[in-house]
């Protein structure tokens, strides 16, 4: 999967050298490379925003540079020729929601473009050249209800969702289902070793090795934690029952 993310902090998206996704970059998995929005400026002090028309606070980054920057990552994607399909992302506190959804559908995708607004956020205009460039296929994004300060910090959240779900960039695809989100409930309370620790004991159903009461004392913590933490992500059906109203851990 091709990855191209523009910015004008670069440092910022460093982390993506770490860890699972650095390795999967290493393994030639994920072709990810950052470029800097100042690149593609021609001014000597590499502008990249000015006053808004109207007035108010802040500074609104200017159309040109960002045109520039997708021409060049769209020329230069791999094999000849503009990358066929790829698709924009813009995150923003003003998109539609970053679902676990949303992360296996953009995983399906073979070539992503991120750009990282700052200060009072990206001229309009570029999002209608962005749909003439990118043929309809750009998309604003948020993590949620809150506001960050620019785009850098939800692309590495929405990166690291994406590419974990790449065939090959998680070891252990098992560890990839049985986790929040996956199928709509909250994951069950973990333990390992030591059995007690401090007069705390692990729940002895997971030392009994009865496989069938493990399974359904697991659905039940889920249920229950989904009940207490997140109300809003419970079915129905068990809201009805009365099934997820155990005790949480
Ligand atoms: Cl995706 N971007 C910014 N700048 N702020 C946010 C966000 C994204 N999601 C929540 N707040």
């Amino acid at each position: 999967m091709r990855l191209d993310v523009v910015t004008i902090f670069p440092q910022y998206l460093a982390p993506l050298d770490l860890s699972l996704i650095g390795k999967a970059r290493r393994d030639g998995l994920l072709d990810l490379r950052v470029h800097d929005l100042r690149g593609f400026t021609h001014d000597r002090h590499h502008t990249v925003d000015d006053t808004p028309y109207g007035g108010g606070a802040g500074m609104v980054m200017k159309p040109q540079p960002w045109a520039e920057a997708f021409d060049a990552v769209l020329g230069e994607a791999p094999g000849e020729g503009a990358s066929p399909r790829a698709r924009l992302v813009v995150p923003g506190p003003g998109g539609a929601p970053f679902t676990q959804a949303t992360a296996h559908r953009l995983a399906r995708e073979e070539h992503l473009v991120f750009a990282c607004g700052r200060y009072e956020g990206i001229d309009e205009r570029v999002y209608d050249h962005a749909r003439d460039v990118f043929e309809g296929r750009v998309e604003i994004l948020s993590l949620g209800d809150y506001v960050l300060n620019g785009g850098e910090v939800a692309v590495l959240a929405m990166v690291e969702a994406i590419a974990r779900l790449v065939p090959g960039v998680v070891g252990n695809a098992e560890s990839l289902v049985e986790e929040s989100h996956e199928d709509g409930l909250l994951e069950y309370p973990v333990y390992t070793k030591p059995a007690s620790w401090e007069g705390r004991d692990v729940p002895s159903v997971l030392l009994g090795g009865d496989h069938g009461a493990i399974a359904r004392w697991r659905h039940e913590q889920r249920l229950a934690r989904t009940a207490a933490r997140r109300p809003d992500l419970l079915p129905p059906s068990a809201v009805l029952s009365g099934e997820a109203e155990l005790p949480i851990t």
